[in-house]
This record gives structure tokens, C-alpha cells and sequence, in this order.
């Protein structure tokens, strides 16, 4: 009898807890957070997270645009929130509601607040560049050393045609290949000139053949598995599909190289849509993930770089000195970031982009 008491009053007092803390639903990046961070804060919390997957801005805008996506925190790189921002997409963050917002890196809020006045609307989570994983054997048995970690391996159609036998993925995403081919043209990679998106266009036509596809999470396991030697990737990402190569053990070898010509470094947000059915919900997660221990251990995870300034000292020696993580200064001066594009020129990309995979 006394057990049946105990056990029925742990039972009311899990679906109190459960009714009183509620749900979650978060759509983030793939492979963008530590295998054990939505459990430990449930653990925390109470809160019961529905946690869906994603891998390009454009996928998450069109969700976005279309509102009732039932999505209480979203994570849009920054160029993107801004404008979705402008739509009316996102409620304004309550920074009053997050204990942790001074643990943020008040240069990078700066930064961030060209697109995002005040930081009304986001919360940085990481940050990333996006730049060449590849094969370091396949590579150097096909290329010339002075072409490795070159953009020349994507956009030149003769070093692009050694390497097409070994497999050439690119992201699926205009805005993040047409900047850096812009780049390599000596253009401005934010350029919303048609003239210069034509010119884009043309050099990545020349190099389709040479592509086997376009997509923006495969590469991971294949760069991994050897099914391909070179990709467009962001950062992180392919310094996971090292990991993953290294710990299959069939003597793989993938790097990560921010290219010499430059490459795009971004910064993905969180952010609340306005329509979130959990908004005190989302703000606890995103407190949550400002603690300097939950941050880090996302950084530790998936070696993207966070802006959290107190998180630092959390972050293993390994990746807070891994140049591809954490670029060094004379790197960074020749990054580049994006900006939001009008709605005009979007339009333009997305039919320049159809041209381009279809190759005609
Ligand atoms: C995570 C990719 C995040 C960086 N897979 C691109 N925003």
C-alpha cells in the first residue's frame, strides 16, 4: 500500500511537471549541437523539445515566409534573419529574460547589430566559415600542391576537371557559392549587379560538368567514406567528417582549408518566430544555451566557434587552437561576410541558380 502511494504521487508529480513545463520545438542546423545538450536540458527543465533538422538558410526561409511553422527557436544565419526580420517574422528577444546574455562577446554584438539594430531579434550561436574539405591523398595524387586549399579546385575548370574521377560536392545553396565564385572573379562577393551575377554564373557552368552534386550535409559522410574527394563545406562540418574518416579507420584523411583567396565567415542566430507556440520556452533554452559550460560543450562537439567570451576557457586546447575553428588574425582580414539581399536580386539568384545545376 505504501509503495502503490509513493508510486502514485510520483506519478502526479511527473505529469504536473510535465503540464507545467510543456514543449519545445526547435529547428536547428544538422550536425550543429552536442549529442547530449536537448537531453540535458530536459533533464534540466522538464521541458519535452521536439528537435527537427535542417541544412540551408533557403530551407528554413521558405518556412519561415510561410509562417505557422509551429517552431518556438530557429537558427538563421544572420544575413537571412535580417531580412526575415524586416518580413515581421520573429518576436523581439526578451534579453531581460536571459541571466546569461552578458556572457556574450560585446564586439561580435556590434558586429551583428549592422543587420540586427540593438540585437533585437537574434541571439549568436555559432559562428563558421565556409571554405574546402577535402581527400588529402586523392588530392595531392591529382593537383598541384600550390592548388590545394585554392578555390581553384571548385571554380577552375582545368584543376576542377583532375578532380571531378574523385568527386566534387558543392552546398546546395546560391547565396553561399555564388559570394566566394563573385570573390574569385575579383568581384564584390555581396554584388547584386546582373552583369556580375552573369559572370558567376558562367564560371560555375564551366565547372558543372566537373560536379557530382549539390547538397548541403552529404559531403559529411562522404568525405568521410572517401565517395568523394572535394567539397565546398562549412567548417565545422568538415572537420567532423575528419573525426568520422579517422575514426572508420580505412586510412582517409580529410582537412579543412579556409581558402587563400578568402571565404565567407557567418554567424547563425536564435531566434524566436513570432508565432512560436512556446516563447517563454525559447528563451529559457537560449539562457540555457548561454551558460559557458552548455556553449563550449557545443564548440568541443561540432568545432564551430562560439561567441560566448566565457565559454572560452571550456573550449579543449585542441580546437580553441585549430586555425580552421578559430581563424587567426591574418586569416580573418580576408574573410568576408554577407549581407541581406534585396528581394529583387533573390529572385535573380534563384533562376541564375536553377541554370547552374541543371547546366544549361
Ligand atoms: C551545420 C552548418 C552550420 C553552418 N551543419 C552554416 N550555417
Amino acid at each position: 500500500m505504501k509503495n502503490f502511494t509513493i508510486m502514485c504521487s510520483a506519478l502526479a508529480m511527473t505529469a504536473s511537471g510535465a503540464l507545467a513545463e510543456g514543449e519545445l520545438n526547435i529547428y536547428n542546423w544538422s550536425d550543429y549541437i552536442a549529442e547530449d545538450t536537448i537531453a540535458n536540458f530536459e533533464a534540466e527543465t522538464g521541458i519535452t523539445v521536439n528537435y527537427d533538422v535542417f541544412d540551408s538558410n533557403e530551407v528554413l526561409e521558405a518556412k519561415m515566409l510561410t509562417g505557422s511553422s509551429g517552431y518556438d527557436v530557429v537558427v538563421p544565419s544572420i544575413e537571412f534573419m535580417a531580412r526575415q526580420a524586416q518580413a515581421g517574422v520573429f518576436a523581439e528577444i526578451d534579453k531581460d529574460a536571459l541571466s546569461n546574455y552578458g556572457n556574450l562577446d560585446t564586439n561580435i554584438l556590434k558586429i551583428l547589430a549592422v543587420n540586427d539594430p540593438d540585437n533585437t531579434y537574434g541571439v549568436p550561436y555559432m559562428m563558421f566559415t565556409t571554405g574546402l574539405g577535402y581527400n588529402v591523398d586523392a588530392v595531392a595524387e591529382r593537383i598541384d600542391a600550390d592548388k590545394i586549399g585554392s578555390w581553384d579546385m571548385i571554380f577552375d575548370p582545368e584543376t576542377a576537371a583532375l578532380l571531378a574521377d574523385c568527386g566534387i560536392a558543392v552546398l546546395d545553396s546560391p547565396s553561399e557559392i555564388v559570394a566566394p565564385a563573385l570573390n574569385y572573379l575579383g568581384l564584390d562577393p555581396n554584388s547584386e549587379d546582373s552583369a556580375d551575377l552573369d559572370k558567376a554564373t558562367e564560371l560555375l557552368l564551366a565547372v558543372r560538368p566537373h560536379i557530382r552534386y549539390f547538397h548541403s550535409s552529404q559531403y559529411i559522410n562522404d568525405l568521410a567514406n572517401g565517395d568523394i574527394c572535394v567539397s565546398v563545406g562549412y567548417s565545422g562540418d568538415v572537420l567532423q567528417a575528419r573525426d568520422r574518416a579517422a575514426e572508420a579507420g580505412q586510412g582517409v584523411e580529410v582537412a579543412y582549408a579556409i581558402p587563400k583567396e578568402g571565404g565567407q565567415v557567418g554567424f547563425d542566430m536564435l531566434a524566436i518566430p513570432d508565432d512560436a507556440p512556446n516563447p517563454e520556452n525559447a528563451l529559457k533554452f537560449i539562457n540555457y544555451i548561454l551558460e559557458p559550460e552548455v556553449a563550449a560543450a557545443v564548440t568541443n562537439y561540432v568545432y564551430y566557434a562560439n561567441p560566448n567570451t566565457a565559454a572560452t576557457e571550456f573550449v579543449v586546447d585542441d580546437v580553441r587552437t585549430d586555425p580552421g575553428i578559430y581563424p587567426p588574425a591574418e586569416v580573418s582580414a580576408n574573410l568576408f561576410s554577407l549581407r541581406p539581399h534585396a528581394p529583387r536580386y533573390d529572385r535573380t539568384l534563384t533562376r541564375a541558380w536553377t541554370t547552374i545545376k541543371t547546366g544549361q
